[in-house]
């Protein structure tokens, strides 16, 4: 029997990091033997060039002038389900509930009981969307119904629980980092662009928006540069971006903050740093801190959310209480100022980001969620970390 399988996979293909995730996802499972259809309404920014065994479906928009707003989500609910049926898919896995887990519902009365569900949430679908009440009960549908729900830190398992009422099983899966990409890379050259050799470098990557609160990255910055040569470099694009340049503007800072906008590169980028800055609001796991681990850079950030499952404070960063931009600055000082400290938190970011983290392993378990959903026994896929 052949065991491989057919899967759709739907995420929101531009800059952000269930993206990234389903996208990479993708792409490991395609190299196991997968079938991977990505079905979207753009190429997901992530995957690169061609790959054996992934497809990629455009989902086409009616905007009949009737309509003010056009029905892209019942475009991608039919899409979904045309997919299914020509393709034979075993399963459609959908990152985000609002509205991937609605469509794939959808999609599944569409295509029959055959078609299973793995839903993955991220993080705002259901720290911010599920408090909604205009959305609430449908995120609330969309999870129950789902085969499979699974979500990327136990806080964020907590958090759905609670706000929707959730008496379903989630999994945790947390993310992952590809090793082959996310180590530390020579950075000498680049860093000479932005700093001199007696200067550290504070980096902040993003999408700028108010949860990643933008104006703490400032705040702490200007303390820390007081006492310590410092460049801040951004590196994203978003709505706060204005705010910032202002307040950088307001404090004398623009000779000492460069922004980079959007990057691909991401661990050429943040092999620059010293610290990465992750002093978020709100954050279900943060993926950033897990690339800037893999790198070799800890990272300096809040207790928000999933962040102290993936950041050992004292380990591999520091975490401070939400907008304790002065406790933040100075555990940036002390790892800045301390090169024995610092050396021991790089080791330890590279083991645990390589070893906890590592993409084989956390594949491995989505794909016996897989297999559980449908039924079938699950082969013999031992993951390789190393
Ligand atoms: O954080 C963002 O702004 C992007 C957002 C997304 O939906 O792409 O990220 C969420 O998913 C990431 C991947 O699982 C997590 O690492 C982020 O922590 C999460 N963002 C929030 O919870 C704010």
């Amino acid at each position: 029997m052949d065991k491989k399988l057919k899967i759709g996979i739907t995420c929101y293909p531009s800059l952000g990091g269930s993206g990234v995730v389903a996208t990479e996802l993708g792409k490991l499972l395609a190299e196991q033997g997968h079938q991977v259809h990505f079905i979207a309404n753009s190429i997901p920014f992530r995957l690169g060039t061609f790959q054996k065994n992934i497809f990629y479906h455009e989902v086409e928009v009616n905007d009949y002038y009737v309509f003010r707003y056009p029905p892209y989500d019942l475009s991608l609910a039919t899409k979904m389900a045309q997919v299914a049926k020509s393709q034979q898919l075993d399963l459609l896995h959908v990152h985000y509930a609002v509205p991937h887990a609605v469509c794939a519902f959808l999609a599944k009365q569409m295509v029959g009981d055959g078609l299973k569900v793995v839903t993955t949430l991220h993080g705002t679908d259901i720290t911010v969307l599920a408090q909604d009440e205009s959305l609430k009960d449908l995120i609330r549908l969309a999870i129950n119904e789902s085969d499979a729900v699974t979500a990327v830190s136990q806080d964020l398992i907590r958090e759905t629980v609670e706000l929707l009422d959730i008496q379903r099983p989630i999994d945790l899966t947390y993310n992952f980092i590809d090793k082959r990409i996310y180590y530390p890379r020579d950075a000498a050259s680049l860093r000479r662009d932005f700093a001199t050799p007696d200067e550290k470098i504070l980096m902040h990557i993003s999408n700028f928006r108010p949860v990643k609160r933008t104006q703490d990255v400032v705040e702490v910055f200007r303390q820390v540069q007081e006492q310590v040569p410092a460049k801040l470099l951004f590196v994203g694009e978003g709505p706060d971006l204005p705010k910032m340049q202002w307040k950088i503007n307001d404090l004398g800072l623009n000779d000492k903050v460069h922004f980079l906008g959007k990057q691909d590169d991401i661990a050429q980028v943040i092999s620059m740093a010293d610290v990465l800055m992750l002093p978020s609001e709100k954050e279900s796991f943060g993926l950033v801190a897990l690339e800037a681990m893999a790198c070799g850079v800890p990272t300096i950030g809040s207790q928000a959310g999933g962040i102290p499952e993936l950041v050992l404070h004292g380990k591999t960063g520091y975490l401070s209480a939400i907008g304790d931009t002065q406790s933040m600055a100075e555990n940036t000082i002390r790892l800045l100022t301390d090169d024995r400290l610092a050396a021991e938190f790089r080791e330890a970011c590279l083991q645990r980001a390589h070893h906890d983290f590592c993409n084989d392993a956390i594949r491995h378990e989505y794909e016996q969620i897989y297999y559980r959903v449908l039924g079938r026994e699950v082969p013999n896929l031992k993951p390789v970390c190393g």
